[in-house]
């Protein structure tokens, strides 16, 4: 039997839904004939890249990789060359899955393509690995540098996947909807790997949209997750669309994670419908951490209690554990658990420095802890993170990135409030040529193609000079973004 995928190995009702990506579906015994064959297929391997496009061939791709106990490396089918090629050089893949017809950049020509038949006749092949090895190997930015590769253990998917469970009574009956990315942990974790491990069905949108959600949820979906972006969408559009208002309130459960949800967008969702939005919290690292419980209060601006078996406390700035639980004194969060990654890959330098000497990984998030234990998130340590769509974006690959354009002399990066997406890219530039400096255009296409389009500056800024201190470092509190250096 598979440990992570029950239902695919024991099929109790082979016409069960599991997948559906628009106009075309798998129940349980196709998916298990499909992915079967791909775990036959690379079951030698020790890391598998997978062209990660919202499509059927993904959630398939991923699964039968996971079945062979082997690793998976999501790749975000937008990536710019820069980031492309780190991936690849730093995760070493020996096989890229992609879909019939995907073409691939030429970063990838150098690995065997294999393409995932989601119409494939294979057997499950019969592979026991340990709790501990490594099942995915997500990507996620940091301050400076390019992004560190999180190994995450089959445990860790287990017992967030089951914690989860726990809290949202969360069973193979629910239909989860959603449109996100599936090359981070919500959208593929949560979103795909959640369903299948529960028995249930997921249908992905392809592409989000409120018609779609709309659509879904009148049509049988009881569950929605999206970034805080998309709930933004969606309290924007409730006003005009009384079939999303409709199948919001039909819903059995909404959540929201990635980023914090404005306390507005959930108060306008929450009149609309009579339906609160029910906020997780979570990382690559870490994957979920607390969540607000499907019987307990939904309320703005918090993100629950820690999951069953996580164990969460807030640390001073000195080490020292809060104690309180009075809605007011901020500490770091650590969390310890199974829910945890192993390392970041190749990176033992940043995996020491993630943890405490007694093994509590450091998240960098501020928090603090209401009286009956809610956590409500209210800061970030680093301050050259940004969170825009839920995405996590270093100031510093995007600064060298602007860095490597030949009209600029100098940049600097923060992130600014924005309503729709929680912050937006903000690049200060000083040009080369002050009579002839880079338009905003020319440089987020130049960013979007090295990196990735979410990284690229949504505003551009000039200056002279960068504001610096008598160290040489750049003031970003100087620049009044709302970060400060
Ligand atoms: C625009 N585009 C460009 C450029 N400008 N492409 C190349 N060069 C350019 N200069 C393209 C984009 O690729 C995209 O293509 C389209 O134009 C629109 O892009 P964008 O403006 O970025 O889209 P958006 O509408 O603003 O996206 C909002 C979004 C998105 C849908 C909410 O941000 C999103 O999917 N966020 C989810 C992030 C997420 O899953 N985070 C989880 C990580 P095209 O038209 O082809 O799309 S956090 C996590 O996993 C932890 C564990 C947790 O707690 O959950
Ligand atoms: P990532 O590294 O992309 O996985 O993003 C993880 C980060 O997203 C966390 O460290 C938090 O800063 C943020 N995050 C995730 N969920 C929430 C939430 N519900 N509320 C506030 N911040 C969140």
């Amino acid at each position: 039997m598979s440990t992570l995928f029950p239902d695919l190995t024991r099929v109790p009702a082979p016409d069960r839904p599991a997948l559906r990506f628009g106009d075309r579906s798998l129940t349980y015994a196709e998916l298990a004939a499909a992915s079967g064959a791909v775990a036959d297929r690379v079951r030698d391997a020790r890391r598998v890249a997978v062209w990660a496009t919202p499509a059927l061939e993904t959630a398939v791709g991923v699964v039968g990789v996971l079945l062979a106990g082997v690793a998976a490396v999501p790749l975000n089918p937008k990536s710019g060359d820069r980031e492309l090629g780190h991936v690849l050089r730093d995760s070493a893949p020996e096989v890229v899955l992609a879909a019939p017809g995907d073409e691939l950049p030429g970063a990838l020509a150098g690995i065997e393509r294999y393409d995932v038949d989601v119409c494939a006749h294979g057997r499950i092949p019969d592979v026991h690995r340990g709790p501990s090895a490594p099942a995915l190997v997500v990507y996620t930015s940091g301050t400076t540098g390019p992004p560190k590769g999180a190994v995450i253990p089959r445990r860790a998917l287990v017992a967030t996947l089951d914690g989860l469970a726990d809290a949202w009574q969360w069973t193979g009956d629910d239909v989860l909807v959603h449109g996100l990315p599936l090359f981070h942990v919500h959208g593929l974790v949560l979103g795909i790997l959640g369903p299948l491990r529960r028995g249930g069905a997921v249908r992905h949108l392809g592409r989000f949209s409120t018609e779609g959600v709309a659509r879904e949820l009148n049509g049988g979906a009881t569950m929605l997750f999206g970034v805080p972006t998309m709930y933004h969408r969606i309290a924007e559009a409730l006003p005009a669309e009384p079939e999303l208002v409709k199948g919001l309130t039909g819903a059995r459960l909404l959540v929201s994670g990635s980023a914090a949800l404005p306390v507005h967008d959930h108060e306008r969702i929450a009149t609309a419908t009579g339906r609160r939005v029910v906020e997780r919290y979570g990382m690559t690292e870490t994957l979920m951490n607390t969540s607000v419980r499907a019987d307990g209060e939904a309320r703005a601006g918090t993100v629950g209690v820690p999951l069953p078996g996580v164990e969460l406390r807030l640390v001073e700035e000195d080490g020292a554990p809060v104690t309180s639980y009075d809605g007011e004194t901020v500490g770091e969060v650590q969390v310890r658990g199974e829910n945890l990654f192993t390392e970041y890959l190749n990176r033992p330098d940043a995996t020491a420095a993630a943890f405490t000497a007694d093994g509590w990984f450091r998240t960098g998030d501020m928090a603090v802890r209401e009286g009956d234990g809610y956590v409500r998130i209210v800061g970030r340590k680093a301050t050259d993170l940004i969170k825009s769509g839920g995405y996590k974006i270093g100031a510093g690959e995007i600064e060298n990135a602007l860095l490597e354009h030949p009209g600029v002399r100098e940049a600097a990066v923060t992130g600014e409030a924005d309503p729709d997406l929680g912050e937006r890219i903000v690049a200060w530039v000083v040009p080369g040529d002050a009579h002839d400096p880079p338009g905003l255009d020319e440089l987020a296409g130049h960013v979007a193609r090295r990196l990735a389009p979410h990284k690229r500056p949504r505003v551009l800024r000039y200056l002279d000079a960068l504001p610096r201190n008598d160290m040489g470092k750049i003031m970003k509190r100087a620049l009044g973004g709302d970060v400060d250096g």
